[in-house]
């Protein structure tokens, strides 16, 4: 496979500083020879940036960076629509913010091809608020409800032109939902696999029945995989951390998994703040992650496990 490498040095959705480094760092950890040694072929293009941005004002007053990250969110939809065209684009914030960019560009791509886009969500929050619903006015908490077409974006977020079905949305790790987003999502076809449900049924179960969906209509899956969907005790580098996420083999299988399926067509790796990191720690198991994700196996499997 061709691998599309796009560093976004985007910290202006988070409350704490530092996500700007995560490309950086995934770099240093060796996510280009990781993916070298599977036999892919690898371009890395290089970090995007943002050019000066004018103030943008809105109603609500706890908003931060609206007018920075709306111009991140028109850049990213444009590289991610371009690059798509290109091979399979990794995505490495960078945080969450840009997935309201980058699944918007792919969601145009797919349509192109005639096939549906579903997204796979990995993290311990819904990121479901409206530009009026959010009260800590952190922008990494919005991207889902701006890319399935929820009200309340007109006029500063550019128009949608490929909005993603929320029943194509599957969110796997859940465990910090705010009031607003519940009500909100409630009322969607966005599936949400919150952390008891891993307990109860296994990850393995909820994701084959996702990958069977994907499957079944010829679509492409994009995967958004936000560290904090990780335990902070194997993932201490994010800025907002939720104990009792997965467990390193759980992330391994999911990733495993999602490689068998075939089914992956581009990756965001996201929230990622070496700042807050352990010796490289949560950098390096990032890269294992993708590596898992692109055919990294411990033996040779005679079956598929999904
Ligand atoms: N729901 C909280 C808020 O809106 O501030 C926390 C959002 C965290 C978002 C991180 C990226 O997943
Ligand atoms: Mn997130
Ligand atoms: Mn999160
Ligand atoms: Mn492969």
């Amino acid at each position: 496979m061709h691998c599309r490498l796009i560093g976004i040095p985007l910290q202006d959705g988070a409350s704490r500083l530092g996500c700007e480094m995560g490309p950086s760092a995934l770099r240093v950890a060796g996510i280009r020879t990781a993916l070298e040694e599977l036999g892919h072929d690898v371009t890395d293009i290089g970090n995007v940036v943002i050019d000066d941005v004018s103030d943008m004002r809105h109603p609500n007053p706890a908003l931060r960076n609206l007018a920075q990250i709306v111009a991140w969110t028109k850049l990213l939809t444009e590289v991610a629509y371009r690059e798509s065209g290109n091979g399979m684009p990794i995505f490495m914030g960078g945080d969450h913010a840009l997935s309201a960019g980058t699944v918007p560009g792919v969601a145009r791509r797919a349509a192109e091809q005639g096939r549906p886009l579903f997204v796979l969500w990995l993290d311990a929050h819904t990121d479901f608020h409206s530009l009026d619903s959010t009260t800590s006015g952190n922008l990494h908490g919005l991207p889902v409800a701006y890319y399935t077409g929820r009200a309340g974006f007109d006029g500063y977020f550019p128009p949608l032109t490929h909005k993603v079905d929320p029943a194509n949305v599957c969110m796997i790790g859940i465990r910090s939902v705010d009031t607003a987003e519940r009500e909100a999502i409630r009322q969607t076809g966005v599936t949400v696999h919150d952390m008891r449900t891993i307990d109860e049924h296994g990850v393995a179960v909820l994701l084959r029945r996702f990958l069977e969906q994907v499957e079944a209509v010829n679509g492409l899956l994009h995967v958004s995989l936000d560290v904090d969907f990780l335990d902070p005790a194997i993932a201490p580098a994010v800025g907002t951390t939720v104990p009792g996420g997965a467990t390193f083999r759980e992330a391994h299988l999911v990733m495993e998994m999602l490689h068998d399926s075939g089914l992956v067509s581009s990756l965001d790796l996201v929230e990622l703040n070496p700042f807050l990191d352990e010796r490289g720690r949560t950098a390096t198991l990032l890269v294992d992650l993708t590596a898992s994700l692109m055919g990294r196996t411990v033996m040779d499997r005679p079956t598929r496990s999904f």
